[in-house]
């Protein structure tokens, strides 16, 4: 996926107008939104088609999809008909599971991204201990797209080193969970960015700021 500036606005405010507003004003920096279950479930799946014709972005549906495969099946049919370029997975379901979002996605001729290990604490509980085998089975799987922390360096390398330098990996928890963009850029191949951006008060030069601590 081609993201310019190698930002995804994590676009999780609940109304679509004011939404509408943020991607608006920074739709010169940006051809990449992530929309997740906020957004859509505050203002229905047509969230999707609102950005994709309005300003033809790279929509990524983040519905960490974690069920068992035939339910999984439905919610990608869903996510890519309503017209998502791409849909995240968890991993830790297990192949089958995975593998149902990858057939729905290469009927729409879209793209998964599976979720390895996750930017909060909590994610040391459980999901880190078992991150690493997730990122092997993608690879097995011969998945492109990854999902790292950017708020541990030291996972999100390590998820590097798994799943290698022609992997794509996007990284979320940048700016307000305390992971720093130039530094997530040394091994993630772009960021996800929300709050940083939708919840300052001039979301323009809240991206213009961190496009500069780029240089
Ligand atoms: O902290 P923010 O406001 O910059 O938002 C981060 C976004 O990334 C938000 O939508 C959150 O749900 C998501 N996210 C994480 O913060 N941590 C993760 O480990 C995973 C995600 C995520 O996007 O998962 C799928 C990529």
């Amino acid at each position: 996926m081609n993201i310019k500036n190698n930002i995804i606005l994590a676009m999780d405010l609940m109304d679509i107008l004011e939404a509408y507003e943020v991607v608006e004003e920074i739709s010169d920096y940006i051809n990449t939104i992530k929309i997740g279950y906020p957004l859509t479930l505050a203002e229905g799946l047509e969230s999707i088609g609102i950005f994709k014709d309005n300003f033809d972005f790279n929509i990524i549906c983040d519905y960490k999809v974690a069920d068992i495969p035939e339910t999984n099946s439905k919610i990608a049919d869903l996510t890519f008909n309503a017209g998502a370029d791409a849909i995240i997975t968890h991993g830790f379901v297990g192949e089958d599971s995975v593998k149902a979002c990858l057939d729905v996605a290469s009927d729409y001729d879209g793209d998964v991204f599976l979720l390895t290990e996750m930017s909060h604490s909590g994610a040391q509980m459980f999901l880190q201990g078992v991150a690493d085998d997730i990122a092997k089975m993608g690879l097995e799987m011969g998945i492109k797209n990854y999902v790292a922390p950017s708020t541990r360096l030291n996972r999100l390398s390590e998820i590097r080193n798994i799943v290698g330098k022609d992997s794509f990996i996007i990284s979320p928890g940048v700016g307000t969970q305390g992971g720093d963009p130039k530094d997530t850029l040394e091994y993630a191949d772009a960021l996800i960015i929300g709050r940083s951006i939708y919840a300052s008060n001039n979301p323009k030069e809240a991206t213009e700021s961190i496009l500069n601590s780029l240089k």
